[in-house]
């Protein structure tokens, strides 16, 4: 169980101020905020359930020198052996949401055999969430695959929309009845990257054909599989999350530098969902084979745009970088990841997301890797005000999950971040309150008071 923490300490200066954002409220919610807006925690299977070994994350990390500390995921969070006692610390929270991933290699060992166990352990999980009164945003793919399907070219091969689509369709089967919120897939635009650009994750690939592929069986293995959830569940609300970067020249007196930033916004951030809006799959980046590719059945599949935030990255002209593109730090407090943080810059991507796409905007991820514990609180509280300034000018942001509930297995970085509220002590496996909790607590209920407050009516 949870240990207490000390109250928080708001008092972190050091945010860069663009628009008034190192000077930000306690009460950040400074209009009324939407009555069923979703005020929830993140996070994804292989992360944190600890032993899925048939996948190609798990093969990966056996070979030497790829994970940071020469880390496996192993137990990870252990998060399967402890749903009751993790879900009362996201009830504890004051959580209203919880955004899950499903393991799709445990679900479908094997090409069309479903592993009734494992599908058991997802539908308690979802009951515990509802019997707390906590609804679930379900993820379908959150980076990992079977290795089956990854041994046949995972999300590069021709047969890949389809595989997502009957495992879409088999979730949706099962647990449509408690599940209304979906994110078919993760981040596509940085399984593309790390996968087939810069080679870092599985499948460890250089190769911007397959890139271009992936990339495309990304896009119609989500229209696809929306359509397949939507056949069980008509009222569901379905998007994608997709991880925006606040793209901004370098050297602003640089124009190179501009076209450059333009370029990582053109290639990186908004592909994705240009497909959904356009029912076109097009890629148009130096150096990648162009695509235009119609897919009617990409109109209409999302409800919502899930923006995954954490960073603003300063970009410079560099022909020898990928999509002659390289990224710089701005000038602002760091994450212990090496990130520069910059909370307006969510705002100015729930403003930009909403004048291209015109549909509701969920946060789908922010969060900080903080293993002192003491930027969270105000991460929070800066970045709720985004939130807040967008729906004050009109924009319908409708939910935050914070990244994340607990320390996990953060990818080629192993358990070197901590991106967790709840601090997990490795290997007991204890949890132990951040002062993000108390803060996250503090900020539901601020939520509340928001939600309940009538238009035209500010916070002091
Ligand atoms: O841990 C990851 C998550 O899996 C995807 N979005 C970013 C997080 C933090 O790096």
């Amino acid at each position: 169980m949870a240990t207490p923490a000390e109250p928080p300490d708001t008092a972190a200066p050091g945010f860069t101020d663009v628009e008034g954002f190192a000077d930000v409220p306690e009460n950040p919610f400074v209009g009324p905020m939407p009555a069923d807006f979703l005020w929830g925690v993140a996070t994804s299977a292989h992360q944190v359930d600890g032993h899925t070994v048939g996948n190609d994350w798990s093969r990966f990390e056996a070979q030497p020198g790829v994970i940071a500390e020469g880390a496996v995921s192993g137990p990870a969070a252990d998060h399967w052996n402890r749903l009751e006692d993790d879900t009362a610390l996201i009830r504890d929270l004051g959580a209203n949401a919880h955004r899950l991933s499903l393991e799709w290699s445990r679900l479908e060992p094997e090409p069309g055999r479903w592993d009734a166990a494992a599908w058991e352990h997802a539908e308690l999980e979802l009951a515990l969430l509802e019997q707390a009164g906590i609804a679930p945003m379900l993820t379908l793919l959150h980076f990992t695959l079977p290795l089956w399907l990854a041994d046949r070219g995972g999300i590069a091969a021709p047969e890949f929309p389809r595989r997502l689509e009957r495992f879409a369709n088999e979730a949706a089967r099962r647990l449509a009845g408690r599940v209304r919120l979906w994110c078919t897939v993760n981040e596509p635009n940085v399984q593309m990257v790390f996968g087939y650009v810069t080679g870092q994750w599985p499948p460890c690939r250089r190769d911007p054909e397959l890139a271009a592929r992936a990339f495309a069986g990304l896009l119609k293995g989500h229209a696809l599989a929306a359509a397949a959830v939507r056949r069980h569940r008509p009222d569901a609300r379905i998007g994608a999350a997709v991880h925006l970067v606040l793209a901004e020249p370098l050297r602003s007196w640089w124009p190179p530098d501009h076209l450059a930033a333009a370029q990582v916004r053109r290639g990186f951030n908004w592909p994705f969902y240009d497909a959904v809006r356009d029912g076109v799959i097009r890629l148009r980046l130096p150096g990648f084979p162009r695509l235009e590719e119609p897919m009617a059945e990409l109109l209409g599949s999302a409800d919502f745009v899930g923006i995954n935030y954490y960073r603003r990255n300063l970009v410079a002209f560099d022909p020898r970088s990928p999509g002659w593109a390289s990224l710089h730090q701005g000038p602002g407090l760091r994450s212990d990841a090496g990130v520069e943080m910059h909370p307006a810059g969510l705002l100015q991507l729930l403003r930009q997301a909403w004048r291209r796409y015109r549909l509701p905007l969920i946060v789908t991820e922010n969060g900080v890797a903080d293993a002192s514990g003491q930027l969270r609180p105000t991460y929070l509280r800066v970045h709720a005000h985004g939130l807040a300034r967008a729906v004050a000018e009109g924009i319908p942001v409708q939910g935050y999950f914070h990244w994340s509930l607990l320390d996990n297995f953060e990818w080629t970085d192993g358990y070197t971040l901590r991106f967790g509220l709840y601090r997990v002590d490795f290997p007991s496996q204890r949890r132990i309150a951040t002062p993000g909790v108390a803060e996250f607590r503090r900020l539901a209920a601020l939520l509340r008071d928001a939600a309940a407050r009538p238009a035209g009516l500010t916070s002091r």
